[in-house]
């Protein structure tokens, strides 16, 4: 076995446990766990500051936040969005009561496909929610251009892409309002927990009232909200993890150019690069197996399973192939040749500051030889 102990994606990055403990410690003394604490509030304007927005909501994840930022724009009937997800972008705007129509991705980038949103558009659409899929920008402008000529409502997932930014502009800061996930597994994590950032203030408000239950004071109740609330344990997580993510952006770099540097001539293997001189977390390693290894990808998994390398086929097989949207919408399989083709590809492999880059080359140089192993037995 190549490892003794599993080596996982989405293991946790942690920052000072000692400093964490203190603020623990803070928060039983003051008494005051939850309901927009004073950590949540420090937070927020940390994060606010970070990523150059007016307003910044923390959540307590990043369905909740997705499903009150599309609420507080007021989306109705369609809203167009990427297949090639989690599924919890879908979903959310599903529990809205939303309709996500499923558009293709550009098998270059595995980002919406521009032309695939227009041709997606009927009388229905309200909204596109566009997604950074691996941190890299979604095409922010010409998704900008479409939501303008068609009178919609532009927001963005920006679940992977916390610190990143797009020809130097911060992620978090297009479109109506962008929303992060800071579940554990994300390179920024508050054990679980989101936000919905904005310039809009107004929307900001809308979506700090609905985040707790429409109170505008003590006893009134103005509008039908919920509980979206971050609880302080998770901000002090975030204030925390905050001030490492320097260093765990450099493990990952250091990660991905180790596993680079192992398929730099491998041509059954493509590693999705990253522009890192622009600013990114680099916090997925996901490689696409070339035509003629493709067939091989699922026996890659289990292989590498079986070595305690707990790789995954993130998103496979598509949102638009799983319920309700499989039974729903049977057909729109069709409309979506590149996601069907990229889904098949995809393997995603572990990094972050758990993993050093001597367990990426061991991963990777395992990966190139069972691919060629796998051909050879073809003949
Ligand atoms: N939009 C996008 C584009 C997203 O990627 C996500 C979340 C969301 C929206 C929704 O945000 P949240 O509501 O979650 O804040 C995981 C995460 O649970 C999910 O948050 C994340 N995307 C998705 C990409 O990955 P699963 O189903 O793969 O989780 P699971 O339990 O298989 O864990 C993944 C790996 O992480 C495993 O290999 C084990 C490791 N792990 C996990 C946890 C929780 C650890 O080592 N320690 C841990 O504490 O979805």
């Amino acid at each position: 076995m190549l490892f003794d102990n599993p080596i996982y994606v989405g293991r946790p990055n942690v920052g000072d446990r000692a400093e964490f403990e203190a603020l623990v410690d803070r928060i039983f003394e003051s008494g005051w766990l939850s309901n927009s604490g004073p950590l949540v509030v420090e937070l927020e304007a940390r994060l606010a500051d970070f990523l150059g927005v007016r307003n910044c909501v923390a959540m307590c994840n990043g369905t909740v936040a997705l499903e009150i930022a599309a609420r507080a724009l007021g989306l109705t009937g369609e809203v167009i969005v990427p297949s090639y997800t989690f599924i919890a972008t879908a979903h959310a705007l599903y529990w809205q009561g939303l309709t996500p129509v499923f558009a293709d991705i550009a098998k270059e980038t595995h980002n919406l496909d521009p032309e695939s949103v227009r041709q997606a558009i009927t009388s229905e659409t309200s909204g596109i929610v566009g997604v950074h899929l691996w941190g890299r920008a979604a095409p922010v402008d010409e998704l900008q251009q479409i939501a303008s000529e068609h009178g919609l409502r532009l927001m963005f997932d920006a679940s992977h892409a916390f610190g990143n930014r797009h020809r130097g502009q911060m992620i978090g800061t297009f479109g109506e309002a962008e929303v992060f996930s800071f579940h554990a597994t994300k390179f920024f994590n508050t054990f679980e927990g989101g936000a919905v950032v904005t310039d809009n203030d107004e929307l900001a408000e809308s979506v700090r009232l609905m985040r707790n239950f429409g109170f505008v004071d003590f006893d009134e109740v103005v509008y039908p909200g919920t509980n979206g609330k971050m609880p302080e344990v998770s901000a002090a997580m975030g204030l925390v993890n905050l001030d490492s993510i320097e260093n765990v952006v450099e493990r990952n770099r250091e990660n991905h150019d180790a596993y680079r540097d192992v398929f730099a001539a491998e041509t059954l293997v493509d590693l999705l690069l990253f522009d890192q001189r622009s600013g990114s977390n680099c916090q997925y390693v996901v490689i696409e197996l070339a035509a003629g290894a493709v067939e091989y990808r699922d026996r890659l998994v289990a292989d590498l399973h079986a070595e305690n390398v707990w790789a995954r086929r993130y998103f496979w097989p598509g949102c638009h192939r799983m319920e309700p949207y499989r039974t729903l919408f049977p057909e729109s399989g069709e409309r979506l040749p590149n996601t069907v083709d990229v889904a098949e590809r995809v393997v995603v492999l572990p990094t972050g500051t758990a993993v050093t880059p001597d367990d990426c080359r061991l991963i990777g140089e395992f990966v190139v030889s069972r691919l060629r192993d796998y051909c050879a037995e073809r003949g």
